[in-house]
């Protein structure tokens, strides 16, 4: 059975938006990608002393579980030229879990929804653009309504 994932991809280092693109490309055959947000800049959010953002969200299908999935992603991460930072620091490519299915999870690899996405407008943006009406499992709020309340002050579309 295949499920239905949502990617939140970012990069602030080196030429962003080929990360971006390496990253998508990248994702197949394990997903195949079934929509794509457009890219944006965005100020960063958690530690504020570095480069800008670029991020996009992406809807995938997938036959991998959500353990399986998330090695993958790391592993691809490190084959695109990651290397390990502190938290919320600088990174090449950082491919996140937001949503798996409408499954629930918190596991000490893995939370899933993103316990973080409903407070982030460089999640929230793009993924508004491509799933409005996609419902938060916890939350019960579509994807519109978190997005409506966040703050999208300095979220660019990119170029
Ligand atoms: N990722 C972080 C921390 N801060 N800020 C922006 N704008 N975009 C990100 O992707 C981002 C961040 C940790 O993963
Ligand atoms: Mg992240
Ligand atoms: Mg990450």
């Amino acid at each position: 059975m295949d499920h239905i994932v949502y990617l939140a991809l970012g990069s602030n280092m080196g030429n962003r938006l080929a990360n971006l693109k390496s990253a998508v490309a990248n994702l197949s055959p394990q997903m195949t990608v079934k929509k794509k947000s457009s890219v944006y800049e965005t100020p960063p959010w958690g530690f504020t002393e570095q480069a800008a953002f670029l991020n996009q969200v992406v809807k995938v299908e997938t036959y991998l579980e959500p353990e399986p999935l998330l090695r993958h992603l790391k592993r691809l991460e490190t084959a695109l030229g990651r290397v390990p930072n502190f938290q919320n620091g600088p990174r090449l490519i950082d491919i996140d879990i937001l949503f798996f299915d409408d499954l629930i999870m918190d596991t000490p690899p893995l939370v899933v929804p993103h316990p973080r996405l409903h407070e982030r407008a460089f999640v929230l943006v793009p993924l508004n653009e491509i799933a409005p009406d996609l419902v938060h499992p916890l939350l019960h709020k579509p994807v519109q309504e978190l997005f409506s309340t966040c703050d999208a002050e300095g979220v660019n579309l990119f170029p």
